[in-house]
């Protein structure tokens, strides 16, 4: 009997968008972000999206010591394939945001593929008040935000980090983002099969409808052919749907607190792992597998998670 084919779930477990006002299940400390993402691995991710926050307040952090606490826990207590955030804090330079990436030398790391308005600061007029005085200047900030991620940006974080042996999850927020990844592929900074994934939903990107999603895949098939494999993430309430449609249409898939704080049309997740079993069931409901580690990092052509520096 053929093999039924493996979803990867990646579960992005905290971020940099949300903040602790926004729901009480956001890992902040470092054993809120080890045990939800331990807890995330055992409900079927086999890819770790991992920000680290500072635990005195929740605020984004890009600070190397910030990671090692989870890292270590996590590495002892699962093999999942650990993905280090690039995109760290929105406003901060590719050099600071490269540095946990770098220190830790992890399977694999993001790389945000342009630059554009990431903007979040709609969420602010959700609450009236907030547990941090950082967060509503944060949110509202949002609104003035570019997210920088140049050419010269995105080669120097190539540069660093391709020579550890490190994956790229090439986050594409809009169709020109596609035409940078091949552009930079031209110039030799990325070895193929490159892992996209395609972000639907932020402001400043490309929106939520599945044209879009037909729209992206297509002209990444035109762009890449077979030396790419793809991966979706819809952010707030088009997480579950535009996932589901994802593996469908042969696509691996991106849960998490990091993109959604929602379970359900106005019902919280109580848990990165909530989420992930969600997409699981429906993944298995629908004919396919969830990918363990280490078909996942078949798949993805990754180095393996005895080769990491933590
Ligand atoms: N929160 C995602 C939309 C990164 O970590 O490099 C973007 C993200 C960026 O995951
Ligand atoms: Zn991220």
């Amino acid at each position: 009997m053929p093999r039924q084919r493996r979803t990867v779930i990646t579960c992005a477990i905290t971020g940099a968008i949300h903040t602790p006002t926004m729901s009480d299940a956001l890992p902040l400390t470092y054993d809120d972000i080890a045990t939800q993402a331990i807890g995330a691995a055992e409900a079927g991710a086999s890819i770790l999206h991992l920000h680290a926050r500072n635990p005195r307040d929740g605020s984004p952090s890009v600070d190397p010591d910030d990671f090692t606490p989870f890292l270590q826990r996590i590495k002892q207590a699962s093999d999942s394939v650990v993905n280090i955030s690039t995109g760290g804090s929105l406003s901060l330079s590719i050099r600071d945001r490269i540095k946990p990436a770098r220190r830790f030398e992890p399977e694999m790391c993001s790389l945000n593929m342009g630059s554009f308005n990431f903007a979040f600061h709609r969420l602010a007029g959700r609450y009236e008040t907030w547990k941090y005085d950082w967060e509503r200047a944060y949110v509202e900030g949002s609104e003035a935000n570019i997210f920088r991620n140049t050419f010269r940006d995105i080669r120097e974080a190539a540069e660093a980090l391709a020579p550890l042996g490190i994956k790229f999850e090439h986050e594409c927020y809009d169709v020109g983002h596609l035409y940078n990844l091949k552009f930079c592929m031209e110039s030799g900074l990325f070895r193929p099969p490159v892992f996209i994934q395609f972000v639907f939903g932020i402001l400043g990107g490309i929106g939520t409808d599945i044209d879009n999603l037909v729209f992206m895949k297509r002209t990444a098939d035109r762009l890449f052919g077979d030396s790419y494999r793809w991966s979706v993430l819809g952010a707030g309430s088009a997480q579950m749907p535009l996932a589901t449609t994802a593996s469908q249409m042969g696509g691996h898939v991106r849960v998490g607190l990091e993109d959604s704080l929602y379970i359900a049309r106005g019902k919280l997740a109580k848990s990165n792992a909530e989420q992930v079993a969600k997409i699981r069931r429906i993944i298995e409901d629908l004919g396919c597998q969830p990918a363990t580690p280490d078909e996942a990092r078949e798949i993805l052509g990754l180095k393996g998670g005895d080769r990491v520096a933590f």
